[in-house]
């Protein structure tokens, strides 16, 4: 049921975004007749549909590994309004008491302030390709870049998440220690040039990793949301640990919890929880 006429909460872009991870109360669960355990699944699969119907909204599931929580859903999409409705249905959509909310994370698809501008490739087009202004392939050079810098803006404020099994989540935030140790006290061009640094060590996993970074500063516990997506656990590995050289997460980042999702169909998900 919709809760009446509420004006949206909308972001001045992008979308909302929520990780809820669940475990299940097998007790409760097995108190239900089996009739009642099928109305319940249905239940959860009808819910499923209608929030992939919704307008600019994306729902994933996942089996989480580790005990850290059996199941696990990520919701994109604008309204705050809806988000917070549709976690509350999910909740509840097997029943009372069957999903026991264990981890979740309120954030937002951002875009980042350390892309290159316009402005600035115009510069070093002509400084160091040594292309005049107004010249064809200069011309043809900033079309290029508008197009692509269009499309990674639209990816990371109105993405489309892949289907790849391997998801990975944790929460991250900036350093503000003490001791040079503080990235807010850093002036914009140094943070610019350390995250240059480390685009470029994401850049060479292009294919094999898709990162969404969400912003939760002022919404949950850590700064952002780090969801990775990969093909196998061997990737993931592999740029968190190379990550951990890049001077941004050497020196100024700190994590909170891992979690790992295998993201399946929604009747793989019910066999695999054997529910
Ligand atoms: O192409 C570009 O210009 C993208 C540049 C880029 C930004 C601005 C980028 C690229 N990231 C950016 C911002 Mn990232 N990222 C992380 C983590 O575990 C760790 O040590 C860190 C967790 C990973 C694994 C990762 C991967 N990134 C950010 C921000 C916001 C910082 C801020 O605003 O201060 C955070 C917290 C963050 C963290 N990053 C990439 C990747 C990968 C794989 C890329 C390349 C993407 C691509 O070009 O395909």
């Amino acid at each position: 049921m919709e809760t009446p006429s509420l004006d949206p909460v909308l972001p001045a872009e992008g979308r909302h975004v929520l990780h809820l991870f669940f475990h299940v109360d097998y007790g409760a669960w097995d108190l239900l007749e089996g009739v009642q355990k099928i109305e319940a699944k249905t239940a959860l699969a009808v819910l499923i549909q209608e929030i992939r119907a919704t307008p600019a909204t994306q729902l994933l599931m996942f089996s989480l590994v580790t005990p850290k929580a059996d199941l696990g859903f990520m919701l994109v999409t604008p309204d705050l309004q809806a988000a917070d409705a549709f976690a509350k249905q999910l909740t509840l959509a097997l029943g009372p008491g069957i999903l026991v909310p264990e981890f979740s994370w309120l954030s937002m698809t951002e875009r980042s302030e350390y892309t290159t501008s316009v402005e600035e490739y115009a510069v070093t087009l002509a400084s160091e390709e040594k292309l005049a202004p107004g010249s064809p392939e200069f011309a043809e050079k900033m079309t290029t870049f508008e197009k692509r810098m269009e499309k990674y803006r639209k990816d990371r404020l109105e993405p489309n998440l892949p289907d790849w099994p391997v998801m990975c989540f944790y929460p991250m935030s900036k350093r503000r220690g003490l001791e040079g140790q503080n990235w807010y006290a850093l002036d914009f061009a140094i943070r610019k040039k350390l995250m240059a640094g480390h685009a470029r060590v994401g850049r060479t996993y292009s294919g094999r990793i898709l990162q969404l970074i969400t912003g939760s500063t002022g919404l949950d516990d850590m700064e952002w949301g780090v969801t990775l997506f990969a093909k196998t656990t061997s990737e993931i590995k592999a740029i968190v640990y190379e990550m951990r050289f890049d001077e941004v997460s050497a020196q100024y980042a700190e994590f909170g919890e891992f979690f790992i999702g295998l993201q399946m169909p929604l009747d793989s998900l019910f066999a695999r929880l054997t529910l």
